[in-house]
């Protein structure tokens, strides 16, 4: 071995065993979590109890938005001069005739700058329109998306969807804001609401993806093909932190899809288990508000927990899925959130219901208005967890 080799060899021992020590600083271990108390789901700031659907409605949900707004996720500005929509390339024979393909820019301007999303979309042609959609707030890029299907990606299972009846549509993160720290801001940021890059509840990138999923439906009611009132934002990981919040703010989302989104998405905080807030702003400061940041180490101090966001889904749906083997995530957190949701959903005599323990890998839960599956494997969205979704689906929509 060469002194060049010799080093290079040496600085990936200290790095492995610099990543097993921080990696171990997390916890797995159900007997370490210790006692947490969650926010109250049901109380208002002014301490008055919620027991009807226009109290939920006029003051806790507006609060507990607002609370994710200043404290984790940051604002969404929905103001903008203009919004055009140009299909770019269109192709009524893909998938040997199966589907419509439709490649459209979306170009969003304000203070005379512009920003362009490129949304790919197949849609099913054996199909009565308009369809319900899937759209998935892509944060691996492309070539997952591939519009001539050469390449055909489990993440984005476009010909499984189609041949399901639902249309399929995607677009790239990095279209509105590049998932880096030194980056996030070349897209929406600079160009189009700068101001928020100053504020410590301004938005940040996961804010933006989901503002971009808006436009996107915002093109769906555009479009004949496509029912806009059965929107399905999914998101995996990142991306599912980024359709739960989507799905929070904007009320044209029929159900949001979280596939392992955990810590800061579907997870509880408090629980402490696999990744933490310390360690996620730390180690992507560019995806929440600044002002998470004092809450690493400290979560019982934050205002809200991760059950509230789930409960922002009311009356709609919310779908939850894990996977055994990606503990980092914590599936039982996520599970025991969606758990905790469910009081809201009850207000609106939704009754349903969920087992005390999580239920046994592979099974999958199909209430009214709430699913939830832990798969065996690891991190990642596969075509198992999509033929969950679609089952879901079909069973809310009645389809
Ligand atoms: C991890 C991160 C998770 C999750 C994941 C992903 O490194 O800690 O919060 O978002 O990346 O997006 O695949």
């Amino acid at each position: 071995m060469n002194t060049k080799n010799k080093f290079r060899f040496a600085s990936i021992i200290i790095f492995s065993l610099l990543l097993n020590i921080t990696l171990k600083a997390q916890n797995y271990d159900e007997a370490l979590i210790g006692e947490y108390t969650l926010p109250e789901l049901l109380v208002t700031q002014n301490k008055k109890e919620v027991t009807t659907v226009e109290q939920w409605e006029k003051v806790r949900r507006p609060e507990i938005l607002k609370l994710f707004e200043d404290h984790v996720y940051g604002q969404v500005p929905e103001d903008f001069d203009n919004i055009r929509f140009k299909v770019t390339h269109q192709d009524k024979k893909a998938m040997d005739g199966k589907a419509t393909l439709k490649q459209v820019a979306i170009t969003v301007e304000r203070n005379r700058n512009a920003v362009t999303i490129n949304l790919v979309m197949f849609v099913p042609n054996k199909v009565k329109k308009p369809v319900p959609v899937f759209l998935v707030i892509n944060h691996r890029g492309m070539k997952t998306m591939d519009a001539t299907r050469q390449n055909k990606d489990g993440f984005w299972p476009a010909e499984e969807v189609i041949e399901a009846g639902y249309a399929i549509a995607g677009f790239d993160v990095t279209d509105v804001a590049p998932d880096n720290k030194d980056k996030f801001a070349q897209g929406i940021l600079e160009e189009l609401y700068p101001e928020q890059l100053e504020m410590e509840n301004g938005m940040r990138a996961l804010g933006a993806w989901g503002w971009c999923a808006s436009r996107a439906i915002d093109y769906f009611e555009k479009d004949k093909l496509i029912d806009a009132a059965k929107v399905i934002s999914v998101g995996h990981s990142r991306g599912g932190k980024a359709s739960l919040w989507h799905g929070a703010q904007d009320k044209r989302v029929a159900i949001a899809v979280s596939n392992e989104s955990g810590n800061s998405g579907a997870a509880l905080s408090r629980r402490n288990f696999g990744e933490t807030v310390e360690r996620i702003t730390q180690t992507f400061p560019h995806w929440f508000c600044p002002n998470y940041r004092q809450y690493g180490g400290n979560e019982d101090k934050l205002p809200v927990d991760q059950h509230m966001l789930l409960a922002l889904m009311a009356p709609h749906a919310v779908y939850v899925a894990s996977a055994a083997g990606d503990l980092w995530a914590d599936p039982k957190g996520q599970f025991l959130a969606l758990k905790e949701a469910l009081p809201v959903f009850e207000l609106y005599g939704i009754r349903d219901t969920l087992p005390d323990e999580m239920p046994e890998v592979n099974r999958q839960i199909i209430n009214s208005n709430t699913g939830f599956h832990n798969r065996e494997g690891q991190h990642n969205m596969t075509p198992y967890d999509w033929q969950q979704f679609i089952r879901f689906a079909n069973a809310y929509f009645k389809l």
